[in-house]
């Protein structure tokens, strides 16, 4: 069993579409539902404002059905035709109000599902081009229209989450320092940061020091586990290619009291939806049973003596059991 709180996000056990093909069936959400009770480790759902959420009563009742928490309420200031080019760094006023309003439905969605939590991946605030946007201005707007969001209610935190592109070749908050700067900017303690496992190692990040940074500041909100080649955020099972830096990652989750969800940000396209969500929950398990079986104690002190060799030596040995 992890030590931690394991949710998927409800999407990707419907339809998936990547830029050349669609994959899996279209469900409705009490399908979605259904799937993702038979998910190995599953407490709790991240889900999609405002399209899991057309009818709220329907999505209360499927969340007691299923005997599942709702991990965190995700937006999607990003899909929707009217946000294509810029959401809360719209050059339209009008626009960059309706992004703060829906981040603050979406707190009061999330105070009444009582998870008093957002998460929001600001994907269409960015830019493509030189001489696209005036850098300073939209950095002003994003800073503006998160603190609005989040004053509108102290008992709900918002959790932004980096990435460096996606759909804009450039996004407005790439790495874990900038987002960090962003949350120092805001000032507002209800402001903090969603490390998506696979964004840190896109941008040339390592997990383990970009949770570490966070949390040191108060600010590691919410963890999204996958994995990628780091050339492209493929979310794939965490630890299937860079099966060291989870390890890692999952011994500095404890060492910083890390104490919010594990979240699955894994897209199954070609393979079966379940198997892989499960097989997600086991591989970060399997990850905490290598730390725990090296020790805790022990790894702290590889780390003080400050020999990498050691270390390895230990998680290789530890795996070979
Ligand atoms: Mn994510």
């Amino acid at each position: 069993m992890s030590t931690w709180k394991y949710s998927v996000i409800l999407g990707f056990l419907g339809k998936l579409n990547d830029r050349f093909a669609t994959y899996g069936e279209q469900r409705e959400i009490a399908g979605k539902f259904e799937l993702a009770s038979k998910i190995e480790g599953i407490q709790g759902l991240e889900l999609v404002y405002p399209f899991d959420f057309a009818d709220v009563a329907v999505t209360k009742t499927l969340l007691k059905q299923h005997n599942l928490a709702c991990s965190t309420v995700n937006v999607n200031i990003k899909s929707e035709a009217k946000f294509h080019l810029g959401a809360l760094t719209s050059k339209d006023a009008g626009i960059r109000k309706e992004a703060v309003s829906y981040l603050q439905q979406a707190m009061d969605l999330s105070a009444d599902l009582g998870t008093n939590m957002i998460t929001c991946c600001p994907l269409s605030d960015g830019y493509d081009y030189a001489f696209e946007i005036d850098y300073p201005k939209a950095w002003k707007w994003f800073i503006d229209g998160v603190g609005t969001a989040a004053s509108y209610r102290a008992d709900v935190r918002v959790s932004m989450e980096y990435k460096q592109s996606e759909p804009r070749h450039k996004v407005i908050i790439p790495n874990s320092g900038t987002t960090l700067a962003a949350c120092l900017q805001v000032g507002l303690p209800n402001v903090g940061v969603t490390m998506d496992m696979g964004h840190a190692l896109y941008t040339g990040e390592g997990t383990a020091q970009a949770a570490g940074l966070l949390a040191q500041a108060g600010k590691l909100f919410l963890v999204h586990v996958n994995d990628n080649y780091r050339n492209w955020d493929w979310d794939m099972i965490p630890g299937s290619v860079n099966t060291w830096d989870l390890v890692e990652c999952m011994y500095y989750l404890g060492e910083i009291g890390y104490r919010g969800w594990l979240t699955s940000d894994v897209a199954p396209f070609r393979l079966d939806s379940v198997k892989t969500c499960s097989a997600t929950y086991r591989s970060v398990v399997w990850a905490e049973k290598v730390v725990e079986k090296v020790g805790r104690e022990k790894i702290r002190e590889i780390i003080a003596q400050g020999d990498p060799v050691d270390a390895l030596d230990a998680l290789q040995a530890a795996v070979l059991g």
